[in-house]
């Protein structure tokens, strides 16, 4: 590094003071996602979740829609949450921590076919609980495949969400599977859908895991959620 470069970054030189909370700094992306990021645990009926009141994110959305993929992406670590060809592969809330500062949850898939009866009712249960009490939820990035768009059990997620008056954001995701011409299509029909939701934010973000689409803007949001 050339000398002077120094203070170019770094927490220290970007807290507005020693007392009150470092709002900007959580609020820079590209700071907040330069910082560690660690598995903190897998979270499986309301008494176990994590009763820090450190901002939280969650990324949500049918089985298979590319959750875990993202949230690697996101952090730009290869295999920090399981991806599977298998779906319903993540069945607890998964708890990350970012820079110390933010709890990002990588929830358990919707309606995954061969899912066992006890196992839809146990996640629901869980998933009911999460949503009613989490004061510390910022925002849901509900997950939804650019390929099918906005399907049945999308719009019952999107009601649940409505009346826990939790707020969400659309984020389609593998969109590298799309042309041109077909990702303006859903772009414009997803964005005409969420209009009709109460708690949905007014924007959508379109991206790609694999090929890093999207990515910069999803952190922005991220940054901007748990500021
Ligand atoms: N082409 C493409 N494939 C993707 C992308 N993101 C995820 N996938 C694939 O989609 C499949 C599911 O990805 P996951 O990230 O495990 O999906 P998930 O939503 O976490 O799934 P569950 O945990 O089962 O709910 C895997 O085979 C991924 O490789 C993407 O941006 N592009
Ligand atoms: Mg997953």
């Amino acid at each position: 590094m050339m000398q002077g470069d120094a203070g170019e970054d770094g927490p220290a030189k970007r807290m507005d003071s020693d007392d009150g909370p470092p709002v900007r700094v959580i609020a820079d992306p590209v700071w907040l996602f330069r910082q560690a990021c660690v598995f903190v645990k897998g979270v499986v009926n309301a008494a176990g979740l994590p009763d820090a009141p450190m901002a939280e994110v969650a990324f949500a959305g049918r089985s298979n829609v590319g959750k875990s993929s993202l949230l690697n992406a996101l952090i730009g670590q290869k295999a920090l949450a399981r991806i599977s060809n298998t779906p319903g592969r993540t069945r607890e809330l998964n708890y990350f921590r970012l820079a110390d500062m933010l709890h990002i949850v990588d929830m358990p898939g919707y309606g995954y076919a061969r899912a066992s009866k006890s196992m839809v009712a146990g996640w629901q249960r869980l998933v009911y609980d999460y949503l009613g009490g989490r004061t510390q939820l910022r925002r849901i990035f509900l997950l939804i495949d650019s390929r099918h768009g906005i399907k049945a059990n999308d719009r019952e997620a999107m009601k649940l969400m409505d009346r826990s008056a939790v707020s969400y954001q659309i984020v389609l995701t593998k969109l590298d599977k799309l042309k041109a011409f077909e990702i303006d299509k859903i772009y414009a029909e997803t964005l005409a859908e969420i209009g009709k939701h109460a708690a949905a934010y007014p924007e959508i973000i379109a991206t790609s895991a694999e090929k890093g689409t999207g990515i910069e803007e999803l952190r922005r949001a991220v940054a901007i959620a748990a500021a």
